[in-house]
């Protein structure tokens, strides 16, 4: 910022985010005060002609953005057919993940679809078998819709303690898109779903043939056949041509290069729901069909790969949450490690489903910080601490871990993951 630090339009300014956000901004963000050669001098840019219209005619970002990457963990996933890699949250503002940002989890690579070749079947307990292809998907009433997607092991690796230091790694299985899709009660109506059928098994084109069992209550509610992801057609990454949207439930049901859905009176027992995605507890039960992903939150900034780099003075706190419940009208944060907290300012589309943006604004005096966000859902629920988790699930689980996170900031700026008991 370099507004002249003694216009009053500026202190009033500062003033009303004060009282928006509850909290005292005393401080001022302070211009250079000697000749800048950065503005006194004429720059490059300034000088010669750029490229023209004809130099990207599907635009990338500045080259000096280079490092707003996907990342994976390289002990967790010893080959990249079958894995995983991260959305760089620290890098990213208001709710929605670019589209060559959004996480990938696959469990066979990457299918490579013809579209012309795509088909999707509905089977089982309908009145007609059906076989779509894209241009049929086409000719149904088609919705638009953002939610977040996240995978149920988003913050697995954090089960027993502070481990990853990065929340890209600690919290990047998500992502945020605006879909644009067919309701899958328009496709199983057209199918006709038959007296008794209660599950649906969609299932995908890729070499995994992922299946998840999915109640047909659900299914006639809120899912998605979705073909665009933010405006264009999906990537490959995330389904391409097709992909299922199951709005809040956990990743693993939302099927990509989705080929099949089948209609049944039974859940399918696959391996995706017994083996996989289960929660073991300590007394030796598991959990099972926890689809819901349950309120959560994280600050982005700052955060152990995106440091404070300024001195003390005005400090902008920032971080996403989300709820697979509702919507997200309150979010705290802390300073002190869960002591004190302080109510954050919401900014940007409050969406059923979705991510949401908060922001704290605060005058930091240089001392260490205890940094932690608590998410509280339109159903009343409150985001948990990794204790209250623990004691009720034990820490044999690797999935739904919506604890709450906290980063050590040092006098310096330099952030890391710990857990506070
Ligand atoms: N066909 C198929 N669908 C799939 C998967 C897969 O491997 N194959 N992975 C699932 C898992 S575990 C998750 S978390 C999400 C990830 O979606 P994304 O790659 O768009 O982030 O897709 C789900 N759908
Ligand atoms: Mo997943």
């Amino acid at each position: 910022m370099s507004q002249n630090p003694t216009n009053p339009t500026r202190r009033g300014f500062l003033a009303g985010a004060a009282m928006a956000g509850g909290a005292a901004v005393a401080g001022r963000v302070h211009a250079q005060a000697a000749p800048d050669p950065a503005i006194t001098e004429l720059q490059p840019w300034n000088q010669y002609l750029g490229p023209g219209v004809d130099a990207a005619p599907y635009g990338m970002p500045s080259p000096h953005e280079a490092h707003v990457i996907r990342r994976n963990v390289p002990w967790l996933t010893a080959d990249s057919v079958s894995s995983v890699n991260f959305t760089p949250l620290h890098e990213l503002e208001g709710i929605i993940t670019p589209n060559g940002l959004a996480f990938e989890r696959h469990h066979a690579g990457v299918a490579d679809i013809d579209p012309a070749e795509y088909r999707l079947m509905i089977n089982g307990m309908v009145d007609t078998p059906l076989v779509f292809t894209l241009a049929d998907l086409a000719r149904f009433p088609r919705e638009n819709r953002t939610y977040f997607l996240e995978c149920a092991a988003n913050g697995g690796m954090e089960w027993r303690g502070a481990q990853l230091n990065g929340c890209q790694f600690t919290h990047g299985m998500i992502h945020n898109v605006v879909y644009t899709g067919v309701p899958l009660r328009l496709l199983l109506e057209e199918a006709g779903v038959q007296p008794g059928a209660l599950w649906v098994l969609p299932e995908g084109a890729d070499a995994s043939a992922m299946t998840r069992s999915v109640p047909l209550e659900k299914a006639l509610d809120d899912c998605l056949v979705a073909t665009h992801m933010n405006g264009e057609r999906l990537r490959p990454e995330q389904g391409y041509p097709v992909r299922l949207v199951v709005p809040g439930w956990e990743g693993n049901m939302w099927v990509k290069w989705l080929r099949r859905i089948e209609v049944g009176d039974q859940p399918w027992q696959h391996r995706e729901e017994t083996s996989k995605y289960t929660d073991l507890l300590e007394s030796g039960d598991a959990r099972r069909f926890t689809w819901v992903m349950d309120a959560k939150s994280v600050i982005t900034n700052p955060s152990p790969q995106a440091p404070i780099t300024h001195g003390p003075g005005p400090t902008v706190i920032t971080g996403v949450a989300w709820s697979g419940r509702g919507t997200i009208p309150r979010v705290d944060v802390s300073l002190d490690g869960g002591m004190n907290w302080h109510t954050a300012r919401m900014s940007g589309p409050s969406l059923d489903k979705s991510m949401h943006r908060f922001y704290y604004e605060f005058d930091w005096d240089g001392a260490p910080l205890l940094l932690q966000s608590r998410a509280m859902d339109s159903t009343g629920y409150v985001q948990p601490t990794k204790e209250q988790l623990r004691h009720f699930r034990g820490e044999n689980s690797i999935y739904h871990n919506n604890g709450i996170q906290t980063w050590a900031i040092d006098s310096d700026g330099r952030a890391e993951n710990v857990e506070v008991g």
